[in-house]
């Protein structure tokens, strides 16, 4: 049986084995500064890593990470007999390294363990609280506010009137907990801390402070609402790199590397990128020593990231899993599809788009594709797919919504969402083989689905949660998409 990657074993490892790069910084020195909600394989191959280095470079102890668990309590299991430690393999076509990540020093579940968590975050140690939740953790309704009036959204509210008044009670949601967290910090230090968004959303800063605002607001007590806006800052992120979910290959490939068996392993593409606002309340690591980009405004960077590359591989992952093709890299090899993403990025998105300082957005979309073709990566079609009622409005119908007021039929948008459609409608690819639904709002989406052929793109325009007026009435794009959706239909009986 391989030995198990942790301290005491790493601390015996052969430092010399070529491709392993170890901690810079001793995670035994670290102390808690930072408080992750969502510790996935994104926060764990990106901010973790960013951290770990900034920290190296100024030599500061002070970022270790306390890291929150979303529903399940996997990466608990993963991370705590290792010690917090954890590899990334970094693969393309040239080359594959792996790095050992010491910056998590805790792991906590953020479902069975909310007191450990609220404590974190009330800890003056605590400067950060960073997220990656991904777009459906975010309690919102159509038009971005508070989804007031659900379960967990008046479970968060209990639970912050509960910590404010010294009670507990369990938060509903992951933005609850983290208001909870604040109201307890509130009532201990009051000390300022920053609340950083690393999930794909548009003006990601601005959208979690609207929440956590509006939920501390109706908590009922004004003066923790007054600290809330003076004392707790909000920057906006884009964060880029792309991060598969790990495959029992990728261990046993570290495995060979390492000699050591790790649960933790994150698979990820060589390219990274954070551009962060630099907008903080207290202190923060040197994030921009480990090579992020911290500046005034990230929303032209954010923008282009979102509509170029998230669309396009959403394109990508429609329409490829309805051709029968597995991976995102596998997509973006086959002409048809390439030749279409392209005109996505050209003739719909780019047209949107302000050009963020000092970058070629034509440009830009080529180099995206040529990292999706990265053949080591194993992205699936279906990972992409995953969770479109959230993804698509971000990705594509915003884009088309601007396309369409600008008085342009987006068809590259309409082909993009008559894949999703027939995705949905058929549940299969073009050999018959299943094509599984995993969205939030799943039931909605077959129920709508559910009927004939012809109705179909009408009956999914009616999804109200996805689909503003202006675009679901548009006559136009309407039509745009009901003709791909007929088309996809013959192409998959
Ligand atoms: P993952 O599945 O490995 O981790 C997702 C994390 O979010 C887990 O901790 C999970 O427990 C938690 N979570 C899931 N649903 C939740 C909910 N409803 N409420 C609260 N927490 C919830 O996914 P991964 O790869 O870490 O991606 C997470 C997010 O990071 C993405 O949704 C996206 O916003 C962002 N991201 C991901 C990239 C990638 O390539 N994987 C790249 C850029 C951004
Ligand atoms: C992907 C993103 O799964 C998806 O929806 O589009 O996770 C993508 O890999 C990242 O945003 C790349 O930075």
């Amino acid at each position: 049986m391989t030995e198990r990657l942790n301290l005491h074993a790493l601390a015996n490892a052969d430092p010399g084995r070529t491709g392993v790069t170890l901690p810079p910084i001793d995670p035994g020195a670290l102390t808690a500064g930072i408080v992750h909600l969502g510790v996935g394989a994104f926060h764990r191959a990106h901010q973790a890593v960013y951290t770990e280095l900034a920290a190296a470079a100024t030599g500061e102890t002070r970022w270790g990470i306390v890291g929150a668990t979303g529903r399940s309590g996997a990466v608990v299991r993963q991370l705590q007999p290792q010690d917090g430690l954890y590899g990334v393999l970094t693969k393309d076509a040239a080359e594959t390294s792996l790095r050992i990540v010491g910056s998590i020093r805790q792991v906590v579940s953020g479902s069975r363990d909310q007191e450990a968590v609220m404590d974190a975050v009330a800890d003056r140690r605590v400067s950060v609280t960073t997220l990656t939740i991904t777009e459906k953790g975010y309690p919102r309704d159509a038009s971005g506010g508070l989804a007031v009036g659900t379960d967990a959204v008046t479970a968060d509210i209990e639970a912050v009137r509960g910590v404010l008044s010294g009670r507990s009670g369990g938060s509903g949601s992951s933005v609850g907990l983290l208001t909870a967290g604040l109201a307890r910090r509130f009532g201990a230090t009051q000390a300022p801390i920053s609340v950083v968004s690393c999930d794909n959303l548009p003006g990601n800063g601005p959208q979690l402070a609207r929440l956590v605002r509006d939920m501390a607001d109706r908590a009922g007590d004004s003066a923790f609402s007054e600290w809330v806006r003076s004392g707790v800052a909000f920057p906006a992120t884009m964060v880029d790199r792309i991060v598969p979910a790990t495959t029992d290959g990728d261990r046993a490939e570290e495995t060979a590397l390492l000699g050591l068996h790790d649960e933790g392993l994150v698979v990820a593409e060589p390219f990274g990128q954070w551009v962060i606002e630099d907008a903080f309340a207290g202190d923060r690591p040197a994030w921009e020593k480990a090579g992020a980009t911290v500046t005034a405004d990230v929303a032209p960077f954010e923008k282009a990231k979102l509509r170029m590359l998230n669309a396009t591989h959403c394109l990508l992952a429609y329409l490829g899993a309805l051709r029968g093709i597995d991976t995102i890299a596998g997509a973006a090899a086959d002409d048809y599809l390439i030749a279409a993403a392209r005109a996505l990025q050209t003739r719909d998105v780019i047209p949107t788009l302000d050009t963020p300082p000092g970058m070629d957005l034509a440009e830009y979309g080529e180099s995206i594709l040529t990292r999706f073709l990265n053949p080591s990566l194993p992205h699936t079609t279906a990972q992409v797919a995953m969770d479109g009622s959230q993804k698509l409005p971000i990705r594509i119908i915003a884009t088309a919504s601007d396309r369409l007021k600008a008085g342009t039929v987006p068809d590259a948008c309409a082909l993009t969402l008559a894949a999703w459609m027939v995705f949905v409608y058929r549940g299969r690819d073009k050999d018959g083989r299943d094509l599984p639904l995993s969205d939030p709002l799943a039931d909605t989406l077959r129920e709508h689905a559910a009927g004939s052929e012809a109705g179909l793109a009408d009956r999914m325009f009616a999804v109200k949660q996805m689909f503003p007026e202006d675009v679901a009435g548009h006559d136009g794009f309407r039509a745009a998409v009901r003709t791909h959706v007929d088309r996809l239909l013959r192409e998959i009986p």
